[in-house]
Parts: C-alpha cells; structure tokens; sequence
C-alpha cells in the first residue's frame, strides 16, 4: 500500500473530512461515495492523481464539484488516470471528440435503467468519468449501487450459490438500433477492432475486483440478459433476487447534480441509473471510459504461482 492509499485508507476509518495530497475528502455514508474537494482536474498533479484512484478504490464513486473543464480537459485527465476507450462500442455523438459519449436528452440519450456500463463488450470499461454539461432545472440526478457491499450483505447460501455461475449480458437490446443506423454497421474503434456486432458476452456473476480483491455483483438488468445453465425460470428468479438487493437504499448513494459537477466510478464495483424525471427539459452529459480487463470470477485460479 502506497501512502497516499494508507491516507486514504485512514480518513475512512477517522475523522469525516480528510485532507490527502490536498484533496479534502468526505465520505457519504459509512463506506460508499465521497465528495472530494481542493482538486482542479485541468491541472492536478501526480500525487493527486494518486491520491484519486486511491480514493476510488476505497469509495467506489466520487464527485467533484466546481470544476471548470472542457472534453479536452476531461480527456486529457483521463489519461492521467488511465487508457482512454472510445466514447462508445457502437454510439456516435456526433460533434464531440471521439473518446467523448454525450448523453443528450433531445437526442434520446437517456440511462434510466440499472446498469454497468458496457458490460455487453468482452473488456468493460474499467473507469467512468461524467461531466455535467446541460442540466435541466431540477430532477435528473444520477443514483449508485455498491456491488461489492451488496454481495457481502448476501447470505452465504446465496453467495455459495451465485459464486461460480455466470451469465450472459447483451446489448443488442439497448444499442442495436445505434449500430444498425451506423454506415454500413460498423461500430467505433473498441479494444483496437471496429465493433460491428453485438454478439452476446459471457461473464462471472460474481466478479473479483483486480485491485482490492473484493467481490462485487456483476449483473445488471441494463445489459444481462440469462444465468447460464440453469432454466430460464430460474435465472428469472435469481436475477430478481440479485437486483432488488443491489438497490437497496442501504446500498445506494443518490447524487443531485450541480453546474461544474464531475463523478467519477468504478466500474468494476458499482452500477448506476439515471433519474428520467425532468419532462422535456434539456440534459447532455459527456462522459469518457478508461479501458478494463477481462472480468475474473471467484472460481479462477490464478495462473502466476501454480506448479
Ligand atoms: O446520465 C447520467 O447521469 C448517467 C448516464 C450513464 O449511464 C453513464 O454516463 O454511463
Ligand atoms: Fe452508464
């Protein structure tokens, strides 16, 4: 553990506001979502940086306030922070920078149903960051769900039972209708091949997070569509049961959004949805990913060390 983390690690445990490599830091509850002040993120250093992503780890959605960045300036954070994906496997934004995916109200750019994001792809992004860019004069606001504080709060049996399976997520369902208006049904540049189809992925249900080692839920009613091998009356009842835990208040933080807002979060340990309360008022939302791996369920074993 680095001592950024270490600090980071601490001002859970401590005080409600911490001040880590001149980031103050306040968590939302008792261990999910931090608001975290004293950054700019056009010009944050690499002790910064660091200190983000621990808190990332450790609090799993962060929002930063006042910030007064453009896509460039998102990007270009982004890269600090990681390897910055295409806006999107299959949505063109039309007149934003490539790695940008607007979230336009007018242009039917909604996300009012849980999810991770793009989990129909074989290597989902690991790292989301969404900019507040139109907001409408209230409602819209954006709500989290902590998979891996939901998957604790289980029952063993359950845990003991949803561990090995896996499960289908396809998303044919929300972005088809994108790729089959796109010219000649090419998607955009996505792990280094055009993404022209798509062809249902196989995922854990359980997911271990590559960093911390938590596991965490990792299905979603946005993008999964079955469990594998057991009947579809089963899988039914199983994914009902997944998802009305994972959005129990207790596990959820709610964020009402403000001009200048920027929320960041780990993909890997979390899903989100979108309030759609605002009529026809106007709301765009730019957001960039950072590239993933391939998600590891509890069962793997581990390559490195076994004889
Ligand atoms: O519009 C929002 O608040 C969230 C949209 C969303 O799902 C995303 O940016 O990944
Ligand atoms: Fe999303």
């Amino acid at each position: 553990m680095t001592v950024i983390s270490e600090q980071v690690h601490e001002a859970r445990a401590g005080s409600p506001v911490s001040d880590v490599a001149g980031l103050r830091i306040t968590p939302l509850g008792p261990s999910f979502g931090a608001e975290v002040r004293g950054v700019d993120l056009g010009r944050i250093d690499d002790a910064g940086v660091e200190a983000l992503r621990a808190a990332l780890t450790a609090y799993k959605v962060l929002f930063l306030p006042g910030q007064d960045i453009d896509d460039h300036a998102q990007i270009d954070f982004g890269r600090r922070l990681g390897e910055v994906t295409a806006g999107h496997p299959v949505h063109d934004s039309g007149d934003v920078p490539d790695e940008v995916y607007a979230l336009d109200s007018q242009d039917n750019g909604f996300a009012d149903v849980w999810h991770t994001d793009v989990t129909f792809g074989a290597r989902p992004p690991a790292i989301s960051v969404l900019r507040a860019v139109v907001l409408p004069p209230n409602g819209g606001d954006t709500s989290w769900a902590d998979s891996q504080l939901a998957y604790e709060s289980l029952t063993p049996g359950l845990r003991a039972l949803i561990d090995p399976l896996t499960a289908v997520h396809d998303g044919s369902r929300e972005f088809g209708y994108y790729l089959a208006q796109r010219r000649k049904g090419r998607g955009n540049v996505w792990e280094g091949e055009v993404f022209s189809s798509l062809a249902p992925v196989e995922h854990p249900v359980v997911r271990v997070h590559p960093e911390s080692g938590r596991k965490g839920l990792f299905v979603n009613p946005g993008f999964t569509s079955h469990i594998t091998g057991v009947s579809e009356h089963e899988s039914r009842g199983i994914l009902d049961i997944l998802y009305a835990h994972l959005t129990k208040p207790e596990h959820t933080v709610r964020h009402r959004w403000q001009p200048g807002d920027v929320a960041l979060w780990d993909n890997r340990a979390t899903s989100h949805y979108a309030n759609r309360d605002y009529g026809d008022q106007h709301r765009v939302m730019h957001r960039i990913t950072l590239r993933g791996d391939v998600p590891v369920g509890p069962g793997a074993v581990p390559t490195a060390g076994r004889g």
